[in-house]
C-alpha cells in the first residue's frame, strides 16, 4: 500500500498544480519586488515590472540568480524579510570562498519539513518507524531536514547525526532502526563495516533507506540494497532551496517526484541560457514559490539533469527528475571529452567493485593525465601480479567504451581510500588551468 504524507497536493489533477503554481509565482514575484532590492534591480535591468508575470508562462522572462549572486550578496543581500522574522540559517558544505547563507522563516521550515515527512512517508514509513538520521547536524541541511520530516509523520526519531559507525549499527539493532538517513557513501560504508563485524543484512532490522546529498548510480543503489537488506530511495535538495525534500523517490524507485506546489523547475541550456524542452538533458534550474526569507527566484543548480512528466504507479503526478548525472562544475573536461564521475562509478559497480575509488587529473608537457585509484574488496585482494594486471586491464577497457578514452587504472588495498562520513571526495583535478 502506498503511503502519502499530503495525498489531496501530492496526487493533485496537473490542471490543478499549474493553477496553485500561477497564484503563488505571482505573489512570489511581488513579494521580492518589494523586498529585495538586489533581484529588483535585476528585473528592471530586464525592464520588467511584476506586471509582466502573470504566471508560470512568463516565468522564462525573469533573470536567473546563481552562485555568483549568491556570493555578491552574502550574507544579506537576498533576504526577503526582516532578519527578526528569520528563526534559523543553514550553509552549504562548499569548501571554497564564501558559503552559501540560507535563511528560514518559521513558515520556510515548516514547509521544508513537510516536504522531507512527503519523502520519509513515499518509503513506505509511517509513525510507526523509527528513523536514524545519520546525515550531519548543524549548519549542514541533511541532519535538520529529515530530523524534522521524522518528527512531522511521528517516527520515533533518532538524532545519530554522521560518524562513529559502531555505535551507528549498535544503534540500529537496539533500538531497532528501520529507516536510515545518511549519504549514499556512508550508507555503503555502513555496509562494509557491517560485513567486517560478521553481520547480515537480516540481522538488522532496517527496511529501508534515504540517500542524498551527492550524485550516486542505480548500481550503487543495488549494492547498498543487498549488503543492507534494504529499499534505498534517493532524495534531492541543496541549501539554497531549504535542503532535502526538494525532490524525493517514491516506490517506483525510478526518478524523484519534485515538490511542484513549493518548487518550479526548469531544464536550461547551460551556454545558451535557453528552455529546453522535458525529457533533455540540461541544467536544472528551480523557481522557490513559497520560501519568504531567502526567495530563489530562477536559481541555477549547476546539476545536470532531465524531467519527465509521466504517470508514475505511485498515483504521484509530481514532474519526475532523473537522478543528477553530476554538476556542470563536477564535469571534468579530460582532453577534451566531458566526464561525470558517475560514469567511472557505474563502469566500477558493474565490474564487482565497490564505489571507493578516485580520479586524479593532471596537465603534463599540455596532456591531460587521467588516473583512476580503485579499491580491490577483501574478496579480490590478492598479490597475483597477473591477475591484477588483466583485473586493470578489464577496467580500462570498460572505462574506455563507457568514456571514448583512456585512463589509468591502478588498484589498491582495500580500505586504503579514506572514507567520508558526508560527501565523498572523488576527484582531485591538480590541472592549473
Ligand atoms: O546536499 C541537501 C541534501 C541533504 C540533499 C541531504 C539530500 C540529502 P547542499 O550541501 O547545498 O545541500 O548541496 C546541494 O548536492 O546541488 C547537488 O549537486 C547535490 N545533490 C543533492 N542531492 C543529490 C542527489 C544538500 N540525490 C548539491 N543526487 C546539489 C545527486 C545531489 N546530487
Amino acid at each position: 500500500m502506498e503511503h502519502y504524507y499530503q495525498q489531496e497536493i501530492e496526487c493533485a489533477p496537473r490542471e490543478e498544480i499549474l493553477k496553485i503554481q500561477d497564484r503563488k509565482l505571482v505573489e512570489q514575484v511581488k513579494h521580492v519586488w518589494e523586498n529585495v532590492p538586489y533581484y529588483r534591480k535585476k528585473m528592471e535591468e530586464k525592464g520588467l515590472t511584476p506586471d509582466d508575470i502573470k504566471g508560470v508562462e512568463d516565468l522564462h522572462k525573469l533573470p536567473f540568480l546563481s552562485k555568483y549572486d549568491l556570493r555578491e550578496a552574502y550574507p544579506y543581500g537576498l533576504l526577503g524579510v526582516p532578519l527578526k522574522d528569520c528563526v534559523r540559517i543553514h550553509s552549504t558544505s562548499g569548501t571554497t570562498g564564501k558559503r552559501v547563507v540560507a535563511f528560514y522563516t518559521q513558515g520556510d521550515v515548516d514547509l521544508w519539513e513537510d516536504c522531507c515527512a512527503r519523502a520519509i512517508m513515499a518509503t513506505g514509513c509511517t509513525e510507526d518507524d523509527v528513523c536514524q538520521v545519520s546525515y550531519g547536524y548543524g549548519l549542514f541541511t541533511g541532519g535538520a531536514g529529515l530530523h524534522g520530516g521524522s518528527h512531522k509523520v511521528g517516527c520515533l526519531t533518532i538524532p545519530m547525526s554522521s560518524g562513529n559507525t559502531e555505535r551507528q549499527i549498535m544503534f540500529i539493532q537496539d533500538l531497532n532502526a528501520t529507516l536510515i538517513c545518511c549519504t549514499p557513501s556512508y550508507a555503503a560504508y555502513l555496509g562494509e563495516s557491517m560485513k567486517e563485524m560478521g553481520l547480515k543484512p537480516e540481522d538488522i532490522p532496517l527496511k529501508a533507506g534515504i540517500f542524498g546529498a551527492e550524485a550516486w548510480s542505480e548500481e550503487m543503489r543495488r549494492d547498498i540494497e543487498k549488503t543492507l537488506g534494504i529499499k534505498a530511495f534517493d532524495i534531492y535538495g541543496l541549501t539554497e532551496l531549504s535542503g532535502p525534500g526538494v525532490a524525493f523517490e517514491c516506490s517506483a524507485q525510478n526518478g524523484m517526484h519534485i515538490n511542484e506546489d513549493h518548487f518550479i523547475a526548469e531544464i536550461i541550456d547551460p551556454e545558451t541560457e535557453e528552455v529546453l524542452p522535458e525529457g533533455t538533458q540540461g541544467e536544472l534550474v528551480f523557481t522557490a514559490i513559497d520560501k519568504k526569507a531567502f526567495p530563489m527566484m530562477r536559481y541555477r543548480t549547476r546539476d545536470v539533469c532531465t524531467l519527465h512528466r509521466v504517470k508514475c504507479s505511485c498515483g504521484r503526478t509530481f514532474v519526475k527528475m532523473e537522478k543528477p548525472k553530476g554538476r556542470t562544475d563536477d564535469m571534468l573536461i579530460i582532453r577534451g571529452v566531458n566526464v561525470f564521475p558517475s560514469q567511472i562509478e557505474a563502469v566500477l559497480l558493474e565490474n564487482g567493485y565497490q564505489a571507493n575509488y578516485q580520479i586524479i587529473v593532471d596537465r603534463i608537457n599540455n596532456n591531460d593525465t587521467f588516473d583512476v585509484h580503485v579499491e580491490m574488496t577483501p574478496e579480490m585482494f590478492t598479490d597475483n601480479v597477473a591477475e591484477i594486471s588483466k583485473r586493470q586491464n578489464d577496467l580500462v577497457a570498460g572505462l574506455k567504451s563507457m568514456l571514448g578514452i583512456k585512463a589509468k587504472v591502478t588498484l589498491v588495498a582495500p580500505k586504503s581510500i579514506t572514507r567520508s562520513e558526508g560527501k565523498a571526495v572523488r576527484v582531485i583535478d591538480r590541472r592549473k588551468i
